[in-house]
């Protein structure tokens, strides 16, 4: 799978990038992330990628051009353009599985008041947001975008088990975990989960997220 990434700030993108276990995938050439800096792609003596509001009102916007002319340097191929933004349709798991299956995607990131309205319309790219709450520019949009698609690619998480049953796989978040000393300053690891017994821990597993979820999320369970 590849992913291009456009933006002004390349260096927001680049250190997360190769860490962890998504660094490891690309370098290895499991997926192909590359950022790539929209200001390369102005043509004007001062490399302007944004301007005034037509219509008045505070702040800049995004250029179209030196967006379009980025999107076109990427070569031929059917690319699924995305740009990311606060009015965008919300990223849920589904619509993160939908992406992941897809060869080539394209992130948009913004700054400013966002992206000239003819990028939707010409590329044309389809708007997504991350969450309801207002970031100050794409950039770390795009990289929980590039997180959680990259993820599901084979290759990428170490143990694929571990992708099969989790939040949101089945409506409902995930069970709490444990890990040693089995008491840890006065608190006591359920003795469930310690007793061999795997139909009584599947079990309080189920519960216990229902629990959760009901206390966390009760919007999940309607
Ligand atoms: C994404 C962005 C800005 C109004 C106010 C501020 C480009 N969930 C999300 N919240 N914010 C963003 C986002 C996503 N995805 C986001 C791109 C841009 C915010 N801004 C700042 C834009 N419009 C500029």
């Amino acid at each position: 799978m590849r992913i291009d990434v456009l933006t002004i700030f390349p260096g927001i993108l680049k250190g997360p990038l190769q860490e962890s276990l998504l660094g490891r995938a690309i370098e290895t050439g499991v997926v192909d992330v590359r950022v790539h800096d929209i200001r390369e792609h102005a043509t004007d003596r001062h490399h302007q990628v944004d301007d005034e509001p037509f219509g008045g009102g505070p702040g800049m916007v995004m250029k179209p051009e030196p967006i379009f002319r980025a999107v076109e340097s990427l070569g031929l191929g059917r690319k699924r353009v995305i740009v990311l933004s606060p009015a965008g349709r919300r990223l849920d798991q589904a619509l993160v599985r939908d992406l992941a299956a897809e060869p080539w995607l394209v992130l948009c990131s913004g700054r400013y008041e966002g992206v000239d309205e003819r990028v939707v319309e010409g590329l044309p790219a389809e708007e997504v947001s991350i969450g309801d709450y207002v970031l100050a520019g794409g950039e770390l949009a795009a990289l929980v975008v590039v997180e959680a698609v990259t993820r599901l690619i084979p290759g990428v998480v170490g143990r694929e088990e571990s992708l099969a049953r989790e939040s949101f796989e089945e409506g409902l978040l995930d069970y709490p975990h444990y890990t040693r000393p089995q008491e840890f300053r006065g608190m006591k690891v359920p003795e469930v989960l310690v007793s061999g017994d795997h139909a009584r821990i599947e079990a309080w597993r189920r519960r216990a997220a229902e629990e959760k979820t009901r206390r966390n999320r009760p919007d999940l369970l309607r």
